[in-house]
Order: structure tokens, then sequence, then C-alpha cells
């Protein structure tokens, strides 16, 4: 079967309103650019004729603006899943002016086959190469690729040149069985391949092929300053202390490495510290950090879902191709991010919360509980089945006004179970067999800011010779005096006891 090169505007017309979209994609590597964009216009064309026209989006996570803004902007969202961090798509949702449902991302690919959230009418996926028999070489993200593909009635793929088809190769594309069938993923090392190095569709689905020459939207990360130093500091020396107390074998374990910039500040210090061995990661987005770690030997291999890399780094690695080609897979993030696989080859884990409390629960999505800041991604596929799960956040947050610890947190994602270590740029505090008071006493001593310690200890004293010292009138009473007053700092508790 011949490949038919269409235009945007018409792999858009493919697209009705109603339907259920699957993306490809991770962040915004792989994510399609030119065919969302299209159906956008298309959208707003029919809004001006007086006609409804709003799709339901799946996508692996994040995307780039020209899918996640341009609909959001283009009003075109009945519903959208999993993480998201586009601005215009995050001020609908939190207006409420879309329906979001956040979710572990490992997850969404076999709820999608378990029929939980509906029908996918059309797969839009970007390739590096694709051939008549229906071989799609993925780009730079994976995602929920396969399912999507297999599951979709109609594809279309965005062919794009900026992609070299050498990628073929770099990407491992397995989609487990459903229970009562599933087996063992055949991962028993971070570099083992369980899949094919092509995603193999039905080609009778292919409508149409648009060839793009577009790069990732992938944006840079904030320069490391004093405070995101410390942090990375504190994460490496902590790790070299577990090397030399026997508790993390010498040869080390593979590292997850959450997103954003104090995770990419973390990942700079594990590289620099002398004590801590070259390693491998088996995490979802490898960051441009991994790729200077990489040059430098202290990273060995990567196993990721994206290559979230900024276009100038890109461009490095695809020069370079040939001393990257053995140190990285891309795998769908059913794989990358699999409880069975990262508890058996025992990853340390290493998040970012925005919150935490003192007993050890974490928040990682919901700025002072209302707002979603970009959802939990795959913090809790890692968190959860980790060796041991490290989290990290600045002790204060707006200039001070914020503490980052709190009595309870405003909206959990990890709960007091699933977090071992709390990391600030104060210091570390290890939770690891301890009881909530206990929890407590060493999250104030260590780890929150010297502005908000004395608070943090009058609080625990409101409560006397109970399990777990909360009094649930204060235990948002630094939220509620930050509504009212803009500081935290003034939390006066005599105010909140009945
Ligand atoms: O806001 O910049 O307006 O001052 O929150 O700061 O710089 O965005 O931090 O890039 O490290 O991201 C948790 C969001 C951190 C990210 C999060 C304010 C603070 C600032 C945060 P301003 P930055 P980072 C697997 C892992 C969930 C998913 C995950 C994330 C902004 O890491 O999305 O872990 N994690 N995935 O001022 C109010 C507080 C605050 C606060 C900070 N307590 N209250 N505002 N801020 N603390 C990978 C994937 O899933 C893809």
């Amino acid at each position: 079967m011949s490949l038919r090169f269409i235009t945007a505007e018409e792999a858009a017309s493919y697209v009705n309103h109603g339907d259920n979209v699957g993306f490809s994609g991770f962040t915004p590597a792989g994510a399609p650019k030119a065919i969302p964009t299209a159906i956008a216009e298309r959208a707003k064309a029919e809004h001006a004729k007086g006609n409804p026209f709003k799709i339901g989006m799946f996508t692996g996570a994040s995307t780039g603006d020209s899918l996640d803004g341009a609909l959001a902007r283009a009003e075109a969202i009945a519903f959208r899943t999993p993480y998201q961090s586009n601005k215009d798509l995050k001020s609908l949702v939190n207006a409420g002016d879309t329906v979001y449902f956040d979710m572990h991302l490992s997850q969404l690919a076999q709820e999608l086959r378990y029929g939980f959230l509906g029908k996918i009418n059309v797969a839009v996926i970007e390739a590096s190469d694709i051939t008549e028999q229906g071989e799609i070489v993925p780009t730079t993200g994976v995602g929920i690729l396969p399912t999507i593909a297999r599951l979709a009635d109609k594809i279309l793929i965005e062919l794009n040149h900026k992609h070299p088809k050498a990628l073929r190769g770099m990407h491992d594309i397995y989609e487990p069985l459903d229970p009562p069938y599933r087996r063992e993923i055949p991962v028993f090392s971070v570099s083992d391949r369980c899949g094919s190095e092509v995603l193999k569709v039905d080609p009778s689905k292919i409508i149409g092929v648009v060839e793009t020459d577009r790069p990732d939207e992938v944006g840079g990360f904030a320069p490391v300053d004093a405070v995101t130093a410390k942090i990375g500091e504190n994460v490496a020396n902590f790790l070299a202390g577990q090397i030399k107390a026997g508790i993390v074998p010498k040869e080390f374990l593979p590292i997850q490495s959450g997103v954003g910039n104090i995770a990419n500040a973390v990942l700079g210090s594990l590289g620099a510290n002398p004590d801590i061995p070259a390693f491998k990661m088996y995490t979802e987005v490898i960051q441009d950090a991994v790729i200077g770690l990489m040059k430098d030997g202290n990273v060995t291999f990567a196993s990721g879902c994206s290559l979230t890399i900024s276009p100038s780094v890109l461009e490095e690695v695809y020069a370079d191709l040939n001393f990257f080609r053995d140190k990285f897979i891309l795998r769908p993030q059913e794989i990358s991010n699999n409880p069975e696989v990262v508890r058996r080859l025992g990853l340390i884990t290493i998040n970012t919360a925005l919150e935490a409390d003192i007993f050890g629960n974490v928040n990682s999505t919901h700025v002072l509980g209302k707002q979603m800041m970009n959802g939990i991604g795959g913090s809790g596929d890692f968190t959860r089945n980790s060796f041991f799960s490290i989290f990290t956040c600045p002790s204060v947050a707006k200039g001070g006004k914020i503490s980052a610890i709190v009595p309870m947190v405003s909206h959990i994602d990890h709960n007091e179970h699933s977090v071992n270590v709390l990391i600030t740029e104060q210091g570390i505090a290890d939770l690891r067999g301890k009881s909530p008071v206990q929890r407590a006493q060493i999250i104030i001593e260590n780890c929150v800011h010297p502005e908000y310690k004395q608070l943090l200890w009058d609080y625990v004293k409101l409560s006397n010779k109970v399990y777990t010292p909360q009094t649930l009138s204060a235990s948002f009473g630094m939220h509620i005096n930050f509504a009212e007053t803009g500081d935290m700092r003034t939390t006066n508790w005599g105010n909140f006891i009945r």
C-alpha cells in the first residue's frame, strides 16, 4: 500500500467534533506540531460558523505550544489527560473551563486498553521514518504511541525531517498483554530491550502523511542558583553516605530523576561528586544535564520515555549519534515508568515536592491546594516502587512568604508511607523507620527554613501524647494566614485553636 502525502489542513479534516484523539510523544519531545495546529484552526473556523468543535485529548505527558497551546486557545478541548504544563491550557484548567483529570503516567495506556476512558478515534503520530508496510520510527518521545496506534480507527502521521532516519534502533516498543494473560516484562537490567525497534501498525489505518521540518518546542532550564546547588549537593552527599554505610551497593543503583529546574541541578551535582560512581538512569525524561554527564562519562546509559533536551543540545546529540547510539533507549511510558521494573531494578528515585508536611506527606501538583501546577507525572510510578525515594524542594517559596514545609499538605500526591527522604537546601531528613513524632522532629530540625522553625515547633506542641501530633483546627493555619495576609510567617496558632 503506498503512502498518501497530504497537507496538515487535509489531515485536520479527518478529525471531527466529539472525537477522542491520542497524540504521540512525551513532553514537547515527539509531540506532533503541524496537525494539531491545523485542528485548532479548523475548530476556530467551525466556531465562527456557529458549530461546536471540541475533541478529547490523550497525550503522553505535557506537549508543545503548537499542540496544547493552540488547541486551548481555540477552545477545542473537551477533556484532557494526563500531565500538562502549557500556560494557556493551565489557565483553562484552573478556571474550570475544561475537563482535566490527572493520572499516574504508567497507567494511561492500560486504562485506555481496559476501556476506562472511552474510544480513541484518531491517533496523531510524529515519526522520523515510515514505510509502506506500516513500520514507524518514532522521534524523540514515545509516550502512549503503541497503544493509541493500535486502538485508533484512523492514523495521521507527521513525518518530521528535523529528526534523522538514523534514530531507527534507539526505541524499544513493547505493549504488555492485559490481565489475565500478562507476563513479566523482561527488563532485568537498565539496558535490556524487551520490544521492537519500530512501531508496527496496520497500514490500512494510515490516512495520510504530513511532512514537516519543525524542532521540538522544548524550553531551556533556569541556571543553577545557590539554593538549587545546595539541594543538589545535599542529595549527592546523602547518596555517597548511603554507599559508605553499605546500604546502596558500591556499584550503585539506577537513578530516576524528575522534571524541572531543581531536578536538572540535582543531576549536575551527582556528576560532580567524586564519591558517586558513574551511574545508569532508568527514568522518564532524559534532560539536558544527562547529556553533559554522558559526555563526561558520569552517566553510562539512560533508559527513558523521551529525550527532552533543548534544541542546541539535541543538535549536538544528532551530530554525534554514533557516540550516543548505544547509550539510550526510548520506550513507551508504560515501560519506562513500569512499577514492576522499577521495583526489580531497585531505583533510587529523586522527585520534586511543591510542599511537604512535617510527617512526610508530599504535594507535587497543587499550589495552595486549589491550583493545578502540572500533574503527578511519573513521580508516583517511581516513588511508590523505589529502592528508596527522595523528595527535594527549596524550604521556602515566594521570597520566604510561603514555607514549603507545613503542618499538613494542602493536597496529597505521595503519602508518608512512600516518602523515604526529604531534602531541602537546609539539610536532609531520613524518614525511614521513624514514627510520625520522630519524622516531625527531624524534618523541622533539618529541612525547615530558620524563619519557620519555631512556628512549626509550636504547632507540634499544640497536641500532646498522641500518635500523630496534628491539630485539625490549625493544620491549615499557615495556608489560611497566607491567604489572608500574604505571608505564612505571621501565623498565630492562637487564632486557630477551638
Ligand atoms: O513558582 O516560578 O512563579 O515563583 O512553584 O518552581 O522553578 O517551576 O520548579 O521546575 O523544579 O518544578 C514540582 C512543579 C517543580 C515539578 C514541580 C512555586 C515556586 C515556583 C515551582 P514561580 P519551578 P521546578 C517525573 C517526575 C510533578 C511531576 C513529577 C513537577 C513554582 O517537578 O511538576 O515529579 N513535578 N514528575 O515559587 C506555592 C508552595 C510552592 C510554590 C513552590 N509550597 N506553594 N507555590 N512554589 N513551592 C517526570 C514527569 O512526570 C514528566
